[in-house]
């Protein structure tokens, strides 16, 4: 059938290069293996004949529950090809989470790696809408009766013996679904935010092209996992565009493990989070272990100017802190590589405008803090049948971050926290993120976090949580002390518990709530 002119598919576009001159080049790297771009176009193909063999038609769901790779990477661009849209979930959910997550997206094909089968069989027996499943590697996975499991190889060579690569992709539109990514935020029940073919290229052209400025000697290595927003984009997105490499890590990253990778396949960008950098420094990974990287990206919550300063010092790489958000796909707020200004977020990144506005939605100037919304063609069209609560974060043509930001007269902004997390201390505003940077700045503080807890007058007050450094030892009055003497005195934490660990979400953000029940306790 003719193509109708307007057709966009992004599991095409991101696979240009394999086309070109440029097919033999390598795609994918890693522990599971290398891939050139025209083999990752035809395993790719090849799992989108066999899903459409399957029975999954476009638009319907395909949840991936595995470890980074190559199969994974395909069967995402395969999903795409198709029309079909690929689910990546997080690798951290229990059994019964998964099952939620099938359910809630009605997935009619689940693709696993074994080491997760176990969470995946019991995650089927609250899913009844999953008809088939593939799993990757040698586990055995038990199915209730009616559902069809069998290994990912099956897949790729029924895909390949009935026809193979489809000759065209499905004839997808800029706003044809691409992709949902559910996210939960710091609390609540998780919700499929859905992004069309457009948004992928979006990111693309404006974070990718214009501020990473990727290119294809470039080799991307991400400690976020595919699953994630962040992650799909500096593993996938970024790199394939560009006609780069990706390295793809099925494992749990850990310091050690990183510097590993880091020696082995010699990334040139390399994503983490702040969490992470910290845990580089204070495993104290080797200088040379950071010699092949010209640029480190950090995303997920604010880099401390402290220990933005310490990483470079140390390895003399550059980190450029920046937001993101499911909702959005990728980073829209950035710093720029040799401008960077270490505790700010940065400039709005082409192709997005930002708004800081107060409780009525009135603008507000530089110097203001208020509520950061933000406006780019990468924005999820909504949440998956949760209308409530796209109406309150999808605004028209702005999105909501639940942030709270200041932006000065340069256009740099600076995150003061989640816009629930502010407090207030004397009846004048404190930002967490701001006494959490001063005791960072503390030589025995690994991490902080500050949360407002009522005094005995039934008064917030800051109250801090801290893990030291290994070896090291402060007492609270002497952290506390260290805070008035570089802060307001009246942001100053009234308490300060030292604690082992700081509770975090799968994704390293801090969890607020428990921090505060950790603190009052
Ligand atoms: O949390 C972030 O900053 C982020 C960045 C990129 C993509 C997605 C997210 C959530």
């Amino acid at each position: 059938a003719p193509v109708p002119p307007d057709t966009f598919n992004a599991s095409e576009y991101l696979l240009r290069t394999a086309s070109g001159p440029g097919g033999g080049r390598a795609a994918l790297t890693g522990p599971g293996g290398d891939l050139s771009y025209a083999e990752l176009a035809e395993l790719a193909g090849n799992i989108a004949s066999g899903l459409g063999r399957w029975g999954l038609r476009a638009e319907e769901r395909v949840v991936l529950f595995m470890a980074d790779g190559p199969l994974m990477a395909a069967a995402i661009l395969g999903a795409m090809r198709l029309g079909a849209v690929p689910v990546p979930v997080s690798t951290m959910l229990t059994g019964p989470e998964l099952g939620g997550l099938l359910a809630d997206a009605r997935a009619r094909v689940l693709l696993v790696s074994d080491r997760f089968a176990v969470a995946a069989e019991a995650a089927l027996t609250c899913a009844p809408g999953v008809r088939r499943v593939a799993v990757e590697g040698d586990a055995a996975l038990r199915a209730p009766a009616g559902v069809r499991v069998g290994p990912f190889e099956d897949l790729v060579r029924e895909g390949r013996a009935h026809g193979g690569v489809p000759a065209e992709p499905y004839a997808t539109s800029d706003d044809s679904s691409a992709l949902w990514l559910y996210t939960s935020g710091t609390t609540g029940r998780p919700k499929g935010a859905m992004h069309r073919h457009a948004n992928i290229r979006h990111v693309v052209e404006t974070y990718g092209r214009q501020v990473l400025g990727i290119r294809p000697d470039d080799r991307c290595y991400s400690v976020a996992k595919l699953f994630f927003a962040y992650g799909i984009g500096n593993s996938l997105f970024f790199p394939l565009a560009a006609g780069a490499t990706a390295v793809l890590d099925p494992d749990r990253p850990t310091p050690a493990s990183v510097a590993g990778r880091l020696a082995e396949y010699r990334p040139t960008l390399f994503f983490a989070v702040p969490t992470f950098y910290a845990a580089i420094l204070n495993a104290e990974v080797p200088v040379e272990a950071f010699a092949s990287v010209r640029l480190a990206v950090s995303a997920g919550e604010p880099l401390p100017a402290e220990l933005c300063r310490r990483f470079t010092e140390r390895y003399g790489v550059e980190i450029i802190d920046g937001i993101g958000s499911t909702e959005c796909l990728h980073i829209f707020l950035s710093n720029r590589p040799g401008r960077v200004r270490p505790g700010t977020t940065g400039t709005a990144v082409p192709g997005y405008e930002l708004r800081v506005v107060d409780a009525a939605g009135a603008d507000l100037g530089p110097g203001a803090p208020g509520s950061l919304l933000v406006k780019g063609e990468s924005i999820a069209t909504g949440y998956w049948c949760r209308t409530e609560t796209t109406r309150k974060v999808f605004q028209g043509e702005w999105l909501r971050t639940g942030d709270t930001y200041v932006v000065d007269e340069d256009g740099y902004y600076t995150c003061l926290g989640r816009t629930g997390d502010m407090l207030k201390a004397g009846g004048i505003w404190v930002s967490p993120a701001e006494v959490e940077g001063r005791l960072l700045e503390h030589p025995a503080v690994a991490m902080a976090a500050v949360v407002g807890l009522p005094d005995a007058d039934g008064l917030d007050k800051p109250v801090a949580c801290v893990v030291l450094k290994e070896g090291a030892t402060a007492e609270p009055a002497e952290l506390i002390g260290f805070c008035r003497a570089g802060l307001a005195s009246f942001k100053r934490p009234r308490e300060v518990l030292v604690v082992d660990r700081l509770p975090t979400t799968p994704t390293g953000k801090l969890r607020r709530f428990a921090v505060r029940e950790l603190a009052s306790a």
